[in-house]
């Protein structure tokens, strides 16, 4: 692993214009401009001022840190190293205080490493249901859960990566939806959930890590190859990849964790840029930015350019170093880093810890990540403190019940010849694929789910949680029939074609299940290494749902799967009589889909995303090899803001299911529309200074003061804050000790600093929010069955750079068989605005701009123009 200083070599040149003013026009490869990006420097790293509603938190936490020691603080944002206490990150505690240690906890779909807890739906399948109750019920539940374990933050909701590539791995279905509209509700909602629940949310990975291939440096093929590089213009930051970061910091989230990948050769979180300026000062976050697991590369760089708190803390798993704790320690004390900087991340993680009221939530850790013994080591890799570490405490309460409903809320029905829904009456009901049943290891049975056996209800990797159960569609279809006194048989051996075309032929209706998986690259399973090598069917579904529907003339298809996958083989033959995506589910998958099957939920879902018929439709291919001549893969940008939809729109694609789309057992009509300018001030750039950054205490600089106490057990590997020498050299066992005087200029100033223009509050500048138009529309449910439409909005901004169209609004409607309903949506400035790199903020362009309101990206019967004169 080599230290990043990338961010002090660009000290050394001027204001580099890394983040292009102009989106570059496509280029191949290392022609490009972005090719070898480079991210500006920016210093110092803004401090906590409690902005928007973070000033009694703000108050509370720093009068906290006030009473602690340089030692107690230093605890407070130190990991204690991998597998050294309960959960998968662990900091330092305050005894003196009676302060336990903070308890960082996977996943972003519930409690990783624990049993008795619930397995919700995939962030990219809820997002399917396009409703903000259920997203932030499901993080009200998660976060309920994570808080009856004693979990202080739960790391998750994910919207990095935004989905960039489908291939890309196990974040794409941990995120929501490549719009980045969308997936900014969502994380906004989910987060709002975890944090009433009295849990920290952990929005993540900041940023743009969108593959699992080279995200970190490592071997590949016998040499050496650093973190890839993603490279960016300024425009597409902001008007894509940050855009839902923006949202989650406006709702509060408490933490931000930076990512693996190098940003413009930067690595993230030292990537002053992108935490200081962007993050801390434009959209003016103020909770605390804590590491991925070892995605910090160096000590006091990272702490100059904003990082508040290291995860899992050590260099590497087990080291027993860190880049921090006792090095943290001594840049403070021998005065290269100045103890504001420390006391502002202390600050940043209490306050975090007030603003979701974690004083009064807050119950001991009563299980253990490494292992489900009840009686075992409390510090599991240093073998110390044996006793009882698991008590299995039941946190589920009766989260089943929405967990079903908000599966069979995310199913998106593709295709329907009026097959659907089923009468519970046929003759002879016949279910096919290996994703139908159970896996024989047991749901739990591949270790962070890394394999793809039985039916597929998330995918592999670090973001997953246990299942108490897993509810398979075949046992879900057989009660149903069973109950109708109907036949059913099944064949879960994709490749037992004799048998499968025998009852193909008998079968009155085929229910075929296929999937597609993706995960974490540090497992790889079917040769992917955490991101898909492909984006067709796993385990032969194409020839299965080929041998079925060559001598089934009422084939169902129900698709499983991480995220697009290519229907192009099946979805026009007339035998297949129905196609359904379920997304991912959780642990309810076959009730769900059983309601879904016979009507007892009638569909509403839409594609979070676009279906296309050939990968390279989608844009750039994922880096699966290094790139010859830099030591990074370069991953450059080039699309701009055009992936997913905006993508096919540009080059006039024509997808199979494009985005937003989905069917409903019932027909709606669109009528009415009516826009209605809403009178708003100008938009005004936020001005001033912020105060002084505060320093809260002082400290000894003689370094007997800081030794390792007398009385303390040392656990091995454990990482402490203390020095093991009255030489600080020698303590810092680093050979560079002291090499490094000139650290870039700005990182100690600790004046007043200007304010951002586009920043000023949580989010960026509050003005963005204001309602500048609002928009209306008549539904009416013109079928003869109740059912949800899920009403899309979409605004063309009108310059030659923009979409053709992009999504700004949407509502999730019930509406009874005859009955209209209004859809209402809101158009903030912030929506019909663009990213101005040259102004550094966001202007209502001259471009004539339109509104659609309609049922997907491409079916949009209402449209009316936007009189923005008066807001330019
Ligand atoms: C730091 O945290 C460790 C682990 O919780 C604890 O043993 C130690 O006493 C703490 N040190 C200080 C100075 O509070
Ligand atoms: C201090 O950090 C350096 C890297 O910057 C590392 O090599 C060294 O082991 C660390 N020291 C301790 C005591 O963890
Ligand atoms: C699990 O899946 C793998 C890969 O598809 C397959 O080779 C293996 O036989 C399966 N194991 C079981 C027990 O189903
Ligand atoms: C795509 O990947 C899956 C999973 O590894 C594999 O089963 C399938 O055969 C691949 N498809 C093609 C066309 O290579
Ligand atoms: C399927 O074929 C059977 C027998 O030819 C026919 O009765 C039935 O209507 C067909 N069903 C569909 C859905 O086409
Ligand atoms: C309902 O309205 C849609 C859109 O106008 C139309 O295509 C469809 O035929 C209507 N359905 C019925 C049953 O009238
Ligand atoms: C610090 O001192 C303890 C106790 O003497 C020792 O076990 C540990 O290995 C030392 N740590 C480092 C990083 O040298
Ligand atoms: C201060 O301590 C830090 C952390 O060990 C080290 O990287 C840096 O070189 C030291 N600076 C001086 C001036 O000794
Ligand atoms: C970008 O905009 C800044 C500020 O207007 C200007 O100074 C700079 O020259 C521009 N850079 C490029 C590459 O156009
Ligand atoms: C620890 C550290 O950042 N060391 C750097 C000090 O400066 C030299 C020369 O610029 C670099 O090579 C070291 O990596």
């Amino acid at each position: 692993m080599l230290p990043d200083i990338a961010n002090l070599v660009f000290s050394l040149f001027p204001f580099l214009h890394a983040y292009s003013n102009t989106t570059t026009p496509p280029t191949n490869g290392s022609s490009s401009p972005l090719n070898n990006a480079q991210s500006p420097p920016f210093y110092p790293s803004p401090w906590i001022e409690g902005l928007g509603d973070w000033g009694e938190a703000y108050a509370k936490a720093q009068a906290f840190v006030s009473q602690l020691t340089l030692l107690e603080k230093v605890n407070i944002t130190t990991g204690t190293g991998w597998e050294s206490d309960h959960c998968v990150g662990n900091v330092g505690s305050v005894p003196r205080l009676g302060f336990d240690a903070l308890c960082m906890q996977d996943s972003p779909l519930g409690v990783r490493f624990a049993d008795y807890v619930s397995a919700f739906p995939a962030g990219g399948t809820i997002a399917a249901a396009w409703d903000r109750g259920e997203w932030y019920r499901r993080g009200y539940q998660m976060g309920s859960e994570h808080r009856g374990k004693g979990v202080d933050v739960q790391l998750g909701p994910v919207v990095g990566p935004l989905g960039r590539n489908p291939k890309g791995g196990k974040r794409n279905w941990e995120g929501f939806s490549p719009d980045p509209y969308l997936s900014g509700i969502a994380v906004a909602d989910t987060v709002r959930g975890i944090q009433d629940a009295g849990v920290i949310a952990c929005t993540k990975h900041y940023i743009m890590n969108e593959q699992e291939h080279f995200r970190s440096p490592g071997t590949f093929e016998g040499s050496f190859v650093d973190a890839i590089s993603s490279n960016i213009d300024d425009k597409t930051l902001h008007e894509l990849y940050l855009w839902p970061f923006a949202d989650a910091v406006r709702a509060g989230t408490g933490s931000i964790m930076c990512s693996y990948n190098k940003i413009n050769n930067s690595q993230a979180c030292q990537n002053s840029y992108l935490q200081n300026y962007i993050l801390k000062g434009e959209l003016g976050f103020q909770g605390f930015i804590m590491s991925d697991w070892d995605a910090q590369h160096s000590g006091v760089a990272s702490t100059f350019a904003g990082l508040d708190m290291t995860m899992p803390g050590d260099t590497d798993f087990n080291s027993g170093l860190s880049f921090w704790g006792p090095n943290l320690t001594l840049s403070i004390i021998n005065g290269t880093v100045p103890e504001w900087r420390v006391d502002d991340a202390a600050t940043r993680i209490m306050a975090a810890y007030y603003y979701v009221g974690r004083d009064n939530a807050s119950v001991p850790v009563n299980f253990d990540s490494w292992t489900r013994d009840t009686y075992g080591y409390e510090h599991f890799y240093g073998q110390a403190g044996y006793g009882l570490i698991n008590q299995h405490v039941d946190v589920r309460a009766d989260h089943f019940r929405s967990i079903r409903r908000t599966a069979a809320m995310s199913t998106v029905l593709l295709k329907n010849n009026g097959v659907l829904p089923l009468k519970g009456t046929e003759k002879w009901t016949a279910v096919f694929g290996d994703d139908a049943g159970d896996n024989a290891y047991g749901p739990n049975g591949c270790p962070d789910h890394g394999c793809d056996n039985g039916t597929l209800a998330m995918g592999w990797g670090s973001g997953t949680a246990d299942y108490p159960y897993l509810v398979t569609p075949l046992e879900s279809i057989k009660r149903q029939v069973g109950d109708n006194g109907g036949v059913i048989t099944s064949v879960t051996d994709n490749w037992a074609y004799t048998q499968i075309e025998a009852m193909a032929k008998q079968a009155s209706v085929s229910i075929v299940f296929v999937n597609a998986d993706s995960g974490e690259g540090y497992i790889t399973v079917d040769g992917n290494m955490g991101d898909r090598n492909n984006l067709t069917l796993w385990q032969d579904g194409d020839a299965l749902i080929q041998n079925v529907s060559a001598n089934c003339n009422n084939t169902i298809v129900v698709i499983h799967s991480v995220g697009p996958v290519l229907v192009n083989s099946f979805y026009n033959s007339p035998n297949i009589s129905a196609i359904l995506w379920a997304g991912v589910p959780g642990q309810e998958s076959g009730n769900a889909i059983a309601d879904i099957l016979y009507g007892r939920y009638n569909p509403g879902g839409k594609l979070p995303f676009t279906i296309g018929s050939d990968a390279a439709e989608y844009g750039p291919d994922l880096i699966y090899e290094p790139t010859a001549g830099s030591a990074s893969p370069q991953d450059n940008f080039e699309e701009g803001v055009f992936i997913d939809y905006r993508a096919f729109d540009q080059k006039n694609i024509t997808p199979i299911y494009e985005f937003g789309y989905g069917l409903s057992y019932t027909t709606f009509s669109y009528s009415n529309i009516k826009v209605t300018k809403v009178a708003a001030g100008a938009y005004t750039p936020t001005t001033g200074q912020t105060k002084a950054a505060p320093t809260l205490g002082n400290f000894s600089t003689n370094p007997s003061d800081y030794q390792f106490p007398s009385d303390i057990t040392y656990v091995n590997t454990f990482i402490y804050p203390y020095l093991n020498s009255t030489d600080l050299r020698t303590a810092s066992m680093d050979p560079e000790y002291g090499l490094n005087y000139t650290w870039p200029a700005g990182a100690t100033d600790g004046r007043p600093q200007a304010r951002i223009a586009a920043g000023g509050a949580p989010g960026g500048n509050p003005q963005l929010w204001d309602v500048l138009f609002s928009v209306e529309a008549t539904i009416t449910n013109n079928g003869t069955l109740a059912g949800d439409e899920v009403v899309q909005l979409y605004v063309s901004l009108g310059g030659e750079d923009d979409p053709k169209v992009v999504l700004r609004g949407f509502d999730r409607l019930s509406i009874q068989p005859g009955q209209s309903a209004t859809f209402h949506a809101d158009i903030t400035r912030r929506d019909i605005s663009n990213w101005d790199t040259a102004a550094q903020n966001w202007v209502i362009t001259d471009s004539a701009k339109a509104v659609y309101v309609g049922a997907s990206s491409r079916k949009l019967p209402l449209t009316a123009s936007l009189d923005t004169s008066d807001y330019q």
